[in-house]
């Protein structure tokens, strides 16, 4: 029997590549063009494997149209990209890379937390444009990120991250709201307090979403619940475009009904919503929470690891779907 075929979907790492091609014969795209779902579906035919990033929708008419398909690697932690029960029905296995990516990830949301809290890009951006001409008392006053209330809505292990570092870092006050509740040990180990949500957005100096994107957490923070918050409070977003409403954010921030915000993901990236562009009170970055080389690095590997073992037979470390395992092969 020949080697399987996998396609990989974006450019990655060239070791990477090299470590899948002493395994399968790959397609890989190193010339990292935009596929369209059309594409990246005929590219898919022959295939055994997929790797792909989230931003690739792996959903039934993909699947119909490759039956061969029999592993998706997703090179994220977050897998909304991938209609999991439809896989699950096709025993198609499916992987993603946790853990490897929770400090880093942990990190940039602090700080763009801080960033928005003291107006360091909107502040960069006045001097950048040359108006700095004297020192005074207000100018770009923020709020302080040191004893504030951290407010945290998801409670995973990137939020569990950022509870430590406001906490033992900046002495912060860490209040989280999520579905399931931590073990009591855990809450005092990080020292975090579970609260309902309307208490979570009332209490917030700094609230941070880390939550992920299913059709429930779709527009999580809206018109009302931005107008619950403090005036002075930030909203910082590094999980997912759609969990917050951009256009509704847009004009909270532009009526100075919250603070400011710092914004990693949005809906409908790469395109940002021309309001937010339209504001000063918001940091913007483009979907780099977990980029650091170490950790893409990193990532790219356990997808890699995740692929191998899937199409060869063993269980991969990663595996979402355990369920998929007791399909008969299609
Ligand atoms: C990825 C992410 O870089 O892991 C995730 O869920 O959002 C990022 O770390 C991105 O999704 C590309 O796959």
């Amino acid at each position: 029997m020949g080697r399987a075929a996998i396609l990989v979907a974006r450019a990655v790492f060239p070791q990477t590549i090299e470590r899948l091609r002493r395994h399968f014969e790959v397609e890989d795209n190193a010339a990292d063009q935009a596929w369209s779902p059309a594409e990246l579906s005929a590219r898919l035919h022959g295939k055994a494997g997929l790797f792909a990033t989230a931003g690739e929708r792996i959903d039934a008419a993909l699947l119909d149209a490759n039956p061969q398909l029999r592993a998706v690697a997703n090179m994220a932690v977050g897998y909304n990209n991938v209609d999991l029960p439809a896989c699950t029905a096709r025993g198609v296995l499916v992987t993603n890379t946790p853990d490897v990516l929770t400090e880093t990830t942990a990190d940039f949301g602090f700080a763009l937390m801080m960033a928005a809290a003291r107006r360091l890009a909107e502040s960069e951006r006045f001097l950048r444009r040359g108006e700095w001409s004297r020192w005074s008392y207000d100018m770009y006053t923020g709020s302080d990120v040191h004893g504030a209330t951290l407010a945290i809505l998801g409670m995973g292990r990137i939020g569990q991250a950022i509870a430590r570092r406001g906490a033992l870092g900046f002495g912060m006050r860490v209040i989280y709201h999520n579905r399931s509740r931590l073990a009591p040990g855990q809450e005092e180990a990080l020292g975090a307090r579970w609260v309902d949500k309307a208490t979570l957005l009332a209490e917030a100096d700094h609230l941070v979403l880390v939550l992920p994107y299913s059709a429930a957490s779709h527009h999580a923070i809206g018109a009302a619940e931005l107008a619950s918050m403090k005036p002075t409070a930030t909203l910082t977003n590094i999980a997912r475009g759609g969990i917050v409403d951009d256009a509704a954010l847009a004009a909270a921030l532009r009526e100075r009904r919250i603070a400011a915000a710092g914004l990693d993901v949005f809906e409908g990236e790469p395109q940002v919503h021309p309001d937010l562009l339209a504001v000063p009170n918001v940091v913007l970055t483009p979907h780099i929470g977990s980029a650091t080389v170490a950790t893409r690095r990193a990532m790219a590997e356990l997808a890699a690891t995740n692929l191998i073992a899937a199409l060869g037979g063993a269980t991969p470390p990663n595996l979402l779907n355990p369920e998929a395992l007791g399909h008969a092969a299609r």
